[in-house]
């Protein structure tokens, strides 16, 4: 059986089950101005990141697997926007709020667009998410199983929040999950750590966690 060098254990990948998803790799997240910044986050820990998830999305676009990119993002007339997710973390700008980037997290806007360097190419799925997680109150299920996927690898960010959130969900429906570790990214360094740890304690609880150059090597 094919592998993937990994931990806690070598991954048992199948090629035509795999996708790669993306997660949250917005201009909110990752430029001043935006979401992450207007939270008091340093976002060039965000940016640095780039590169490596831009040769994992190449490296599944030359093998000819799917890759599935998120949007947190909202609707205009906020009506996905719970009160309590709009009013949480006293941030400078609320979601919704007019910012230099255009509506702060809301869906169309500028700031909300993926970074260009990482943009979907044709025939890409894009998920537009309200929530952390990739599966509450979008079509991400149904895509996943159209398609045949039952393997994801992930990247994006934040490592903590929407990545881990996202596995959980998909862990507790039955995907086998692997994380990119260079290609995602906390504002909190302890953060990112704590949940690479978290993921693949106890046997991979949550999912496995490997190397950008291992799961390229695994799918040349
Ligand atoms: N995409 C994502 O992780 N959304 C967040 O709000 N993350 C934070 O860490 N704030």
């Amino acid at each position: 059986m094919a592998e993937i060098k990994a931990e806690p254990f070598a991954f048992p990948v199948k090629h035509d089950q795999l996708a790669l998803i993306v997660i949250d790799m917005q201009r909110d997240f990752a430029e001043p101005g935006g979401f992450g910044a207007s939270l008091g986050n340093d976002v060039s820990r965000i940016t640095r990141i780039v590169p490596d998830v831009k040769r994992l999305i190449q490296g599944f676009r030359n093998a000819g697997l799917p890759v599935i990119h998120t949007m947190e993002c909202h609707r205009p007339d906020l009506s996905d926007l719970p009160p309590a997710k709009r009013d949480r973390g006293n941030p400078t700008l609320r979601i919704g709020d007019e910012g230099p980037m255009g509506r702060i997290l809301i869906s169309g806007e500028p700031g909300t667009a993926i970074l260009p360097a990482l943009a979907p190419v044709k025939g890409e799925v894009v998920i537009e998410k309200p929530g952390k997680g990739a599966f509450y109150a979008t079509e991400f299920g149904e895509v996943l199983q159209r398609k045949g996927i039952r393997q994801l690898v992930f990247a994006g960010v934040t490592t903590e929040v929407c990545v881990q959130t996202t596995m959980r969900e998909a862990n507790d429906r039955g995907y086998e999950c692997l994380l990119a570790e260079e290609a995602t990214e906390s504002y909190f360094p302890e953060f990112k750590a704590a949940a690479i740890a978290m993921i693949r304690a106890q046997g991979a609880i949550v999912g496995w966690t490997a190397h950008v150059d291992d799961i390229l090597e695994s799918i040349a």
